[in-house]
């Protein structure tokens, strides 16, 4: 009898204890709303802080120029965060001090390391423990002060994610030159396809009030080593062009310069007609030509470092060249050659698809551009989207990568989630990136990855770059989630090196971001790693594609037919029937797969070969074809959209076993926000198998709930109030 009430009475004292322990560890955690993104710099372990403490010292740091001011502010919230006390900083490097910044022109102390830093460039930073006058110290040097201030913030994650300093030797440079966020946001501060309140810019009070949040924004941007952002909308207003714009332009530029981000614009093709007043936007006509050479030295006497402009040209209806019968290199190199005398650069968009074109969409890029190979002047990059239909939750890689050796082309992905559940869906898009800059283009034999394109190793280009559509907006956290900061984060990082893990990536935000306690970020990292996945499963398994509502995207939408253009119907894209499902894009359909390399062509079109996550992208196959799994097409495309909402349930437990390891408002918001996204994932499964069952005419596979309602409840659904939509 005894034994079992010790029993019941240590299982309560072990209660109490781990009540007393999770109590403790809530009572050190502070209510935190996210503002303050991965840059939290809050205490360390006290051990740990300990060992930082004696390693850092005094502080050696020069504050002659707003670069390396902003490195020594850093450094000083960040050590006086993590630590708990700020550092004594010096202005001149003296005996004594344990950690120096600086450039060998600002520290006569690394002035000998000269030669060393040449070989890591002007944004590259070298952070090392070496002996100084017989005492250990810590260096982060730079050729040039950014260097410095990249280097601080990468020692600062250093300390948040609990790196060991003893014997540190980093050497950084980045892989890639233009590292840019592109804004899509109008004047009027809305964002198109934003999810996080509007515009960050407020074009109404600026020049005369900067809002601190600038610079904030340029913090954030410079940790991640992000080196340009284009303010305005692809789907440009003219006006961004003119004085008043541009000297507001000119006030977050000043913001941003000490940061080492250049501010670029998107510009509107026609605007010498909407603004100059001309008859004529054509590239060729030599007043044209002279109006953009006007504009180009009007900008750079306000902004001297201009980074340039992106163009979204003759696409969706913006103007462009072919309005005048002109190719997208004469548009280009018009633009090109006013930016040229002043060291701008043209990013132009090959992200085309013509209203009068029947051919299938994916392919109209790749017919457009690939002839126009070695036709751009020298300051022009093609920006090119990741996959060739439009940020779909999987896509195969651009076409056009490896497809023009004789042109620059950067890559544009997309940040904010447009067809991937909004901010409310936990999706972590490392793993997207990282596949498409894996992925082999084969197009100078194996191994001619998308990421040796856009460094421009695989054709030796030295003009290379990478873009994504930001995810910010004025929400208090940034990006209208607090998971979706991790996909800003994950970008930055990629556009620093391509070559990096999205998992190592995941490691490091879900650190500063929540916790650097190894089980909450094993946790956090396991439902970030899946959560790809889990969407590609209850939206667009198998290689389905763009089957969201019409116009916002906002939900299910696989019954969209009709309208305007074809192209922009989910009926266009699946192709389902009776018999199968899929869109043939072999020799017997569209033969999109002949845009690319042979070695890639063969294996996407070859239906025994084609990876099966890609399966109906390339290829229209009957219900009853055999998959990898030993089940028919139709009962494996029903399990992917069960496996997705499943996997939604198990981020939802994960997250709930970390209560206690995350502070309290931000566990609540994302707890309801996967609740939304469980929902909503249900919502995708039984729309999208209601609607693929009124075709197949097939019984569910055993085990599988039908749809609580039927197919015509799921069409009705309007929500005419959904955000971010084009207008
Ligand atoms: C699509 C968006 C649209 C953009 C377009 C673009 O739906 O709002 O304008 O891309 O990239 O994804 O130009």
């Amino acid at each position: 009898m005894l034994t079992p009430l010790l029993r019941a009475g240590g299982r309560r004292l072990w209660l109490c204890v781990a009540a007393l322990v999770l109590l403790t560890s809530m009572g050190r955690l502070h209510a935190e709303d996210g503002y303050a993104l991965w840059m939290r710099y809050v205490p360390l372990d006290a051990a740990l802080a300990d060992a930082y403490r004696s390693q850092l010292g005094a502080v050696g740091a020069p504050d002659q120029t707003p670069t390396q001011h902003a490195a020594r502010e850093e450094l000083s919230r960040g050590l006086a965060g993590l630590l708990g006390s700020a550092p004594q900083l010096h202005a001149d490097a003296g005996v004594g001090q344990a950690l120096i910044l600086g450039t060998p022109q600002s520290s006569a102390q690394l002035a000998p390391y000269r030669k060393d830093l040449e070989s890591l460039g002007a944004e590259g930073y070298l952070l090392r423990q070496t002996q100084l006058g017989g005492r250990e110290v810590l260096l982060v040097a730079a050729r040039e002060d950014i260097g410095v201030l990249y280097g601080v913030f990468h020692l600062l994650r250093l300390l948040q994610t609990g790196v060991p300093l003893q014997g540190l030797e980093v050497r950084e440079s980045p892989k890639l030159k233009l590292r840019l966020l592109n804004h899509w946001d109008n004047l009027d501060r809305y964002v198109e396809r934003g999810y996080a309140g509007s515009s960050l810019w407020d074009w109404q009070t600026l020049p005369d009030w900067r809002d601190p949040r600038y610079t904030d924004y340029a913090r954030a941007n410079a940790s991640l080593g992000i080196n340009g952002t284009v303010l305005n909308n692809v789907n440009a207003n003219a006006l961004s062009l003119t004085r008043p714009y541009l000297l507001k332009a000119a006030a977050l530029a000043e913001v941003f310069r000490p940061y080492g981000i250049r501010v670029y614009l998107s510009t509107r093709f026609s605007a010498p007609i909407e603004l100059g007043g001309l008859k004529t936007a054509d590239p060729l006509d030599p007043a044209v030509q002279r109006w953009w050479r006007d504009k180009a030295n009007e900008i750079y006497a306000l902004i001297p470092d201009f980074g340039g402009f992106l163009v979204k040209a003759n696409s969706e209806g913006q103007p462009g060249p072919q309005d005048y019968g002109r190719s997208h290199a004469d548009g280009a190199n018009l633009l090109g050659d006013a930016l040229a005398a002043h060291g701008g650069v043209v990013m132009w968009r090959a992200f085309v698809y013509a209203h009068d074109v029947p051919e299938d969409r994916t392919k109209q890029a790749y017919g457009e551009f690939s002839g126009l190979d070695g036709a751009f002047h020298p300051n022009v990059i093609v920006q090119v989207k990741n996959g060739p239909l439009d940020f779909q939750p999987r896509e195969p890689l651009h076409p056009l990568f490896g497809a023009m050796p004789h042109t620059p082309l950067m890559m544009e992905l997309q940040i904010s989630k447009e067809y991937l559940g909004f901010a409310t869906h936990l999706v972590y898009l490392g793993p997207l990136y990282e596949e498409v800059l894996r992925s082999d283009t084969h197009a100078r034999g194996a191994g001619s990855t998308v990421a040796r394109v856009i460094d421009g190793s695989l054709d030796g280009h030295a003009l290379t770059g990478i873009a994504g559509v930001a995810n910010t907006g004025t929400d208090r956290n940034w990006t209208g989630s607090h998971f979706d900061q991790a996909n800003w984060y994950a970008f930055g990082r990629l556009a620093w090196n391509p070559h990096q893990s999205a998992r190592d990536i995941a490691k490091d935000w879900a650190a500063m971001t929540f916790s650097p306690d190894p089980a909450v970020v094993q946790s956090i990292v396991g439902m970030m790693m899946a959560s790809r996945e889990a969407a590609v499963d209850y939206m667009t398994p198998l290689g389905l594609h763009h089957l969201m509502a019409r116009g916002h995207h906002y939900g299910p939408g696989p019954w969209v037919a009709g309208g305007p253009r074809v192209d922009w119907t989910s009926v266009y894209y699946h192709r389902a029937d009776r018999d199968g499902i899929g869109f043939d894009r072999t020799a017997h359909g569209s033969n999109a797969v002949a845009q690319y390399a042979p070695a890639v062509a063969n294996v996407y079109g070859d239906l025994e070969q084609v990876p099966e996550s890609l399966l109906l992208w390339f290829h229209h196959v009957p219900w009853d074809h055999r998959m990898h799994s030993g089940r028919s097409l139709w009962d494996e495309l029903v399990g992917r959209y069960s496996r997705g909402v499943r996997q939604v349930q198990a981020m939802q437990d994960s997250w709930d076993g970390l209560k206690g390891g995350v502070d309290a408002p931000r566990h609540q918001q994302v707890a309801a926000f996967l609740r939304i996204q469980h929902n909503e994932a249900q919502w995708w499964r039984d729309a999208s198998v209601a609607y693929f069952q009124s075709l197949s005419g097939r019984p569910l596979p055993a085990g599988e709930v039908p749809p609580p309602q039927p197919l015509a409840y799921y069409q009705s659904l309007q929500f005419p109030f959904a955000p971010g939509d084009g207008r």
